[in-house]
């Protein structure tokens, strides 16, 4: 399988509608994801699947897809960290639907939070898009402006590298000129970010 370190083409996206997950949303809420706008949806952001009986969020991959697992949650990445084909030993990839986050209320008031974005004001869900055997490796960022992704966090971005079974770093980007977008929206929000970066 090609190994390739340098990206060849990225596909960034910026949604361009709220997508959120909330554990206090009143009952369950989904969002569905078309990371690469081919009109199939991709994953399911899901506040509240009822298959467990406290708060939570889960990542429901569709299809064959994949994303990148940390002891049973949904992993919280950081920049930096490369996802391709292997991973860290800590992270695993998995189909399955996986929670983000689950929290429960304790008596005396306060709530009992677990998963790896507990206290995080940001981070990254690494994914995989399978098409005719063929993987695309993407980060997508939430941020959460309470400060806890645990409880609430909004998407942020997305990018995955367009050629297949090739590996993407987090939150790299090639310049802009080598970065295949999709619409003119993500186009500008892009150029205002990354010029804001530096
Ligand atoms: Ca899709």
């Amino acid at each position: 399988m090609p190994s390739r370190v340098q990206s060849q083409g990225i596909a960034y996206h910026e949604p361009s509608e709220p997508i959120f997950y909330s554990l206090f949303f009143p009952g369950t809420l989904d969002f569905n994801l078309d990371l690469n706008a081919d009109g199939q949806i991709d994953f399911l952001l899901r506040s509240n699947d009822p298959g467990t009986s406290v708060a939570n969020a889960a990542l429901i991959p569709q299809g064959q897809n994949g994303l990148v697992m940390e002891d049973g949650f949904v992993a919280a990445m950081n920049e930096g960290e490369s996802i391709s084909h292997s991973l860290r030993p800590l992270y695993q990839w998995t189909t399955a639907k996986t929670p983000i986050a689950a929290a429960s209320s304790i008596e005396g008031g306060g709530t009992v939070e677990a998963g790896h974005f507990v206290g995080k004001v940001s981070g990254f869900m690494g994914f995989d898009l399978i098409t005719d055997g063929r993987h695309r490796y993407g980060w997508l960022r939430v941020s959460s402006p309470n400060e806890d992704a645990a409880i609430y966090a909004n998407v942020i971005d997305w990018a995955f590298e367009t050629d297949p079974n090739t590996g993407i770093t987090v939150a790299v980007l090639p310049e802009p000129g080598a970065i295949s977008l999709l619409g003119l929206g993500a186009a500008l929000f892009f150029t205002f970010k990354h010029s804001r970066k530096k």
